[in-house]
C-alpha cells in the first residue's frame, strides 16, 4: 500500500512569507508519517514548501499512490483543492484515495467531500489514518469505513455525507513516536532562515489542545483538551534535533507553553541534567506566568516569550473571553524582561465592539508594557469559532467557498475600508515614538534619532487625523459603491498587509494574519520566530 502525505503549501506562491522567510516543516504530517511507519506502513512525504505544483503532480503520476493524505489549513485550502482536482482529473490516479486532515477540514466537511475528497479526517489524525490505511489494505478501495471513528465520507449509494462517531483523543502523547523530520529535507528551511536572518530555528510540539476559550481562536483539531509529552521524551527529541540539525534555536509551537509549571520545572531539570541548553522561543498567557515560571523559562533557555495581549482595553479582553487582565499582561511582560528574556505580544484590532478609545487604551498599554516586539492582526472570524457564530450579522460574504478563505470575511464596521490600516499605523507610530523619546531621554540621542522621533510623531498624527475623518471617507466610499453599482453592506476591516515595522517594537500590520514581529519592514534586524495565533 503506497501512502503519500503532502500539504499543498508552496512558498513560491506566498510573497508575504517570502518577505518574512521563517518557514517551518509541516509537523502534522510528520507525526502521521512516524506513526504509520512505526506500524508497518511506509510513507512518502512530498514536502511542497520549496517545491512546485508541477513537481508534485509529476511525482503523483510517477508514484501512483494508493492513498494521498493532505494537510489543510485555511490558507492552504485553495492549493489543496487544486491538488484534489488534479488527482480527480487523471485516469492514472483513478484508484487513489484522497484523505484530507488538519484544522480547516473540521467545519467544512461537506464542501471538501463535494470537491473530490474521499475521506475527511476530523481531529487528531494518527490513529484514524492508520485505521483507514488498514481498512483499504484489507478491503480494497471500496472497503467500508463506517466503523472508523473520526471520519466523514459520502455514502456510495446516496451521495449523502456519513460522519462516523468522533475519535477519542489519544490518552497519552507519549504513545506517539517523534515526528519523522527525516522524511523531509530540513536543510532548505534551515538555509532559508540563516540566509535571511543569520540564524535558524526548528519547530517542536510538546502539547496538544488548549483548555481556554478565547472566542476568536480555532481549536478545530484538539479542542479543549490539554495533553503533554513527558519532559524526558521532549528532551530526547530536542537532543535528536540538536545532534542532527544543529539549529540555532527552537520554536515550541505549543499554545500555552507554561500552562503547567510542574511540567516546566521537570523539563528544566531534565535539560539541565543533560546539559542541554538550546535557545528557544515560546508562546504563553500572562495568567500562566509568575516569578517561578519566568525563572524556569530563563533557566531552560527561553530567549523570547510571546505573551498574548490582544488589547489594552479590559472591555475587549472580556468580550474575547480572554480571562486575563491588562495588568497581568503588563506585569508579566515586565517580569520576563527583568529576567533578561525578550518579549513579544499580539494585538488584535477591529474586534466587534472596539471603539477608538479602546484602540487608544491599546496604545497606552503597549507603551506601559513595553514589549520588545508586537504583531497586529485585524480581526477576522474563522468558521467554528465562537466569534464566527457571534458575528453572524457582522460577517460579509467573502464569495465562492472554493476561491476564498475565512481571511476574506470582513467584520462589518462603521468605518471605511482604510480605517484599520490607519489604526495599525497609528498604534505602531505612537509606540515607536514613545520608545524613541524614551531612548533619547536616556542619553541615546543624536541627529538621526531626533529625525526618527519627528517622523514617528508625524506618522502617528496623520494616522490619527485620518481616523478622525473616517466618517467622511466612509461616506465617499459608500457613494462610490453606489455609483459603480456594487452591492453589499458594510465595509471591510482593514486592507492588505501593509507592513509598518519599527526599530524597537517590530510590528507588521496585516490583513488578519499574524505574522512575524520586528523582522518586518525596517524592523531593526530583530529575528523573531513567526508568532501568530495561540495564547
Ligand atoms: C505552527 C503553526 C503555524 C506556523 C507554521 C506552520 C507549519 N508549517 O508548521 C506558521 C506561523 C507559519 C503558521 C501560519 C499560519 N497559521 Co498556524 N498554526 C500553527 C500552530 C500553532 C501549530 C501547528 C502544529 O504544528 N501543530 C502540531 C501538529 C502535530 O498538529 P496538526 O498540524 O494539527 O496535525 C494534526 C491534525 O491536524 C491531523 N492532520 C494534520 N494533517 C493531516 C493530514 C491528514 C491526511 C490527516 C488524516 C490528518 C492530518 O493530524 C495531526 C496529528 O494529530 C497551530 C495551532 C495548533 N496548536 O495546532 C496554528 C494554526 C494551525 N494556524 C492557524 C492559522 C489561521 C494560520 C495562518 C492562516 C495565520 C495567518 N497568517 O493568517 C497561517 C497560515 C500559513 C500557511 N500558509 O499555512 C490556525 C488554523 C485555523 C484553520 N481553520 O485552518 C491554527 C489552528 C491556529 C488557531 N488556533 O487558530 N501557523
Ligand atoms: S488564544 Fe491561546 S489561550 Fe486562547 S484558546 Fe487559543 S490557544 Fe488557547
Amino acid at each position: 500500500m503506497k501512502v503519500l502525505l503532502t500539504h499543498g503549501y508552496f512558498l513560491a506562491d506566498d510573497p508575504k512569507e517570502q518577505r518574512i522567510m521563517k518557514p517551518y516543516a509541516p509537523l502534522g504530517i510528520l507525526y502521521l508519517a512516524a506513526y504509520l511507519e512505526q506500524r508497518g506502513t511506509p510513507v512518502e512525504v512530498f514536502d511542497t514548501t520549496f517545491a512546485s505544483r508541477p513537481a508534485l503532480e509529476r511525482r503523483l503520476l510517477e508514484a501512483r499512490p494508493d492513498v494521498v493524505g493532505i494537510y489543510t489549513n485555511l490558507m492552504t485550502k485553495m492549493g489543496v483543492l487544486a491538488i484534489v482536482r488534479f488527482i480527480r482529473s487523471r485516469p492514472e490516479l483513478v484508484h487513489t484515495r484522497v484523505v484530507l486532515g488538519g484544522p480547516e477540514v473540521t467545519h467544512h466537511v461537506d464542501r471538501f467531500l463535494q470537491h473530490g475528497a474521499d475521506v475527511v479526517v476530523i481531529g487528531e489524525g494518527e490513529e484514524t489514518m492508520h485505521a483507514l490505511v488498514g481498512a483499504w489494505r484489507e478491503g480494497g478501495v471500496s472497503a467500508p469505513l463506517g466503523d472508523i471513528p473520526g471520519v466523514a465520507f459520502r455514502d456510495p449509494a446516496t451521495g449523502a455525507t456519513v460522519r462516523t462517531a468522533p475519535r477519542a483523543l489519544l490518552k497519552s502523547l507519549d504513545e506517539l513516536p517523534m515526528p519523522k523530520r527525516d522524511a523531509v529535507d530540513l536543510q532548505p528551511y534551515l538555509d532559508a532562515w540563516r540566509t535571511r536572518h543569520g540564524s535558524n530555528a526548528v519547530s517542536v510540539s510538546t502539547m496538544r489542545g488548549c483548555p481556554y476559550s478565547c472566542r476568536w481562536c480555532s481549536r478545530a483539531v484538539y479542542g479543549g483538551s490539554y495533553r503533554r509529552r513527558s519532559p524526558k521524551l521532549v528532551a530526547d527529541e530536542i537532543q535528536l534535533i540538536v545532534d542532527r540539525y544543529h539549529p540555532d534555536s527552537l520554536w515550541f509551537v505549543d499554545d500555552v507553553f507554561t500552562i503547567n509549571h510542574s511540567w516546566l520545572a521537570a523539563l528544566t531539570d531534565e535539560l539541565a541534567r543533560r546539559d542541554l541548553r538550546v535557545p528557544y522561543e515560546c508562546i504563553t498567557r500572562a495568567d500562566r506566568l509568575n516569578e517561578r515560571a519566568v525563572g524556569l523559562l530563563q533557566k531552560s533557555g527561553c530567549f523570547r516569550v510571546w505573551i498574548g495581549a490582544e488589547s489594552g482595553s479590559q472591555k475587549i479582553l472580556d468580550a474575547m473571553d480572554r480571562r486575563v487582565t491588562v495588568h497581568q499582561v503588563r506585569d508579566m511582560i515586565q517580569l520576563a524582561k527583568k529576567h533578561g528574556i525578550e518579549t513579544g505580544t499580539f494585538i488584535m484590532l477591529g474586534y466587534p465592539g472596539e471603539t477608538e478609545a479602546d484602540i487608544e487604551a491599546t496604545i497606552e498599554h503597549l507603551k506601559a508594557a513595553d514589549p520588545d516586539q508586537f504583531t497586529i492582526t485585524v480581526s477576522y472570524p474563522i468558521k467554528g469559532t465562537p466569534l464566527y457564530d457571534d458575528a453572524v450579522e457582522l460577517r460579509t460574504d467573502p464569495g465562492p467557498w472554493e476561491t476564498t478563505t475565512d481571511r476574506d470575511i470582513k467584520l462589518k464596521h462603521p468605518h471605511s475600508s482604510l480605517y484599520y490600516w490607519f489604526a495599525t499605523t497609528r498604534v505602531v507610530s505612537e509606540v515607536r515614538h514613545h520608545k524613541l523619546v524614551r531612548a533619547n531621554g536616556n542619553g541615546h540621542g543624536g541627529a538621526r534619532p531626533a529625525l526618527a522621533v519627528v517622523r514617528a510623531r508625524a506618522k502617528a498624527l496623520m494616522a490619527r487625523a485620518a481616523m478622525r475623518i473616517d466618517p467622511a471617507l466612509r461616506a465617499l466610499e459608500d457613494r462610490a459603491r453606489v455609483l459603480v453599482g456594487a452591492s453589499g453592506a458594510g465595509s471591510g476591516s482593514g486592507g492588505g498587509g501593509r507592513g509598518t515595522g519599527g526599530g524597537g517594537a517590530g510590528v507588521i500590520g496585516s490583513d488578519g494574519a499574524r505574522l512575524g514581529g520586528g523582522g518586518g519592514n525596517g524592523g531593526g534586524g530583530r529575528l523573531p520566530v513567526i508568532a501568530h495565533t495561540g495564547s
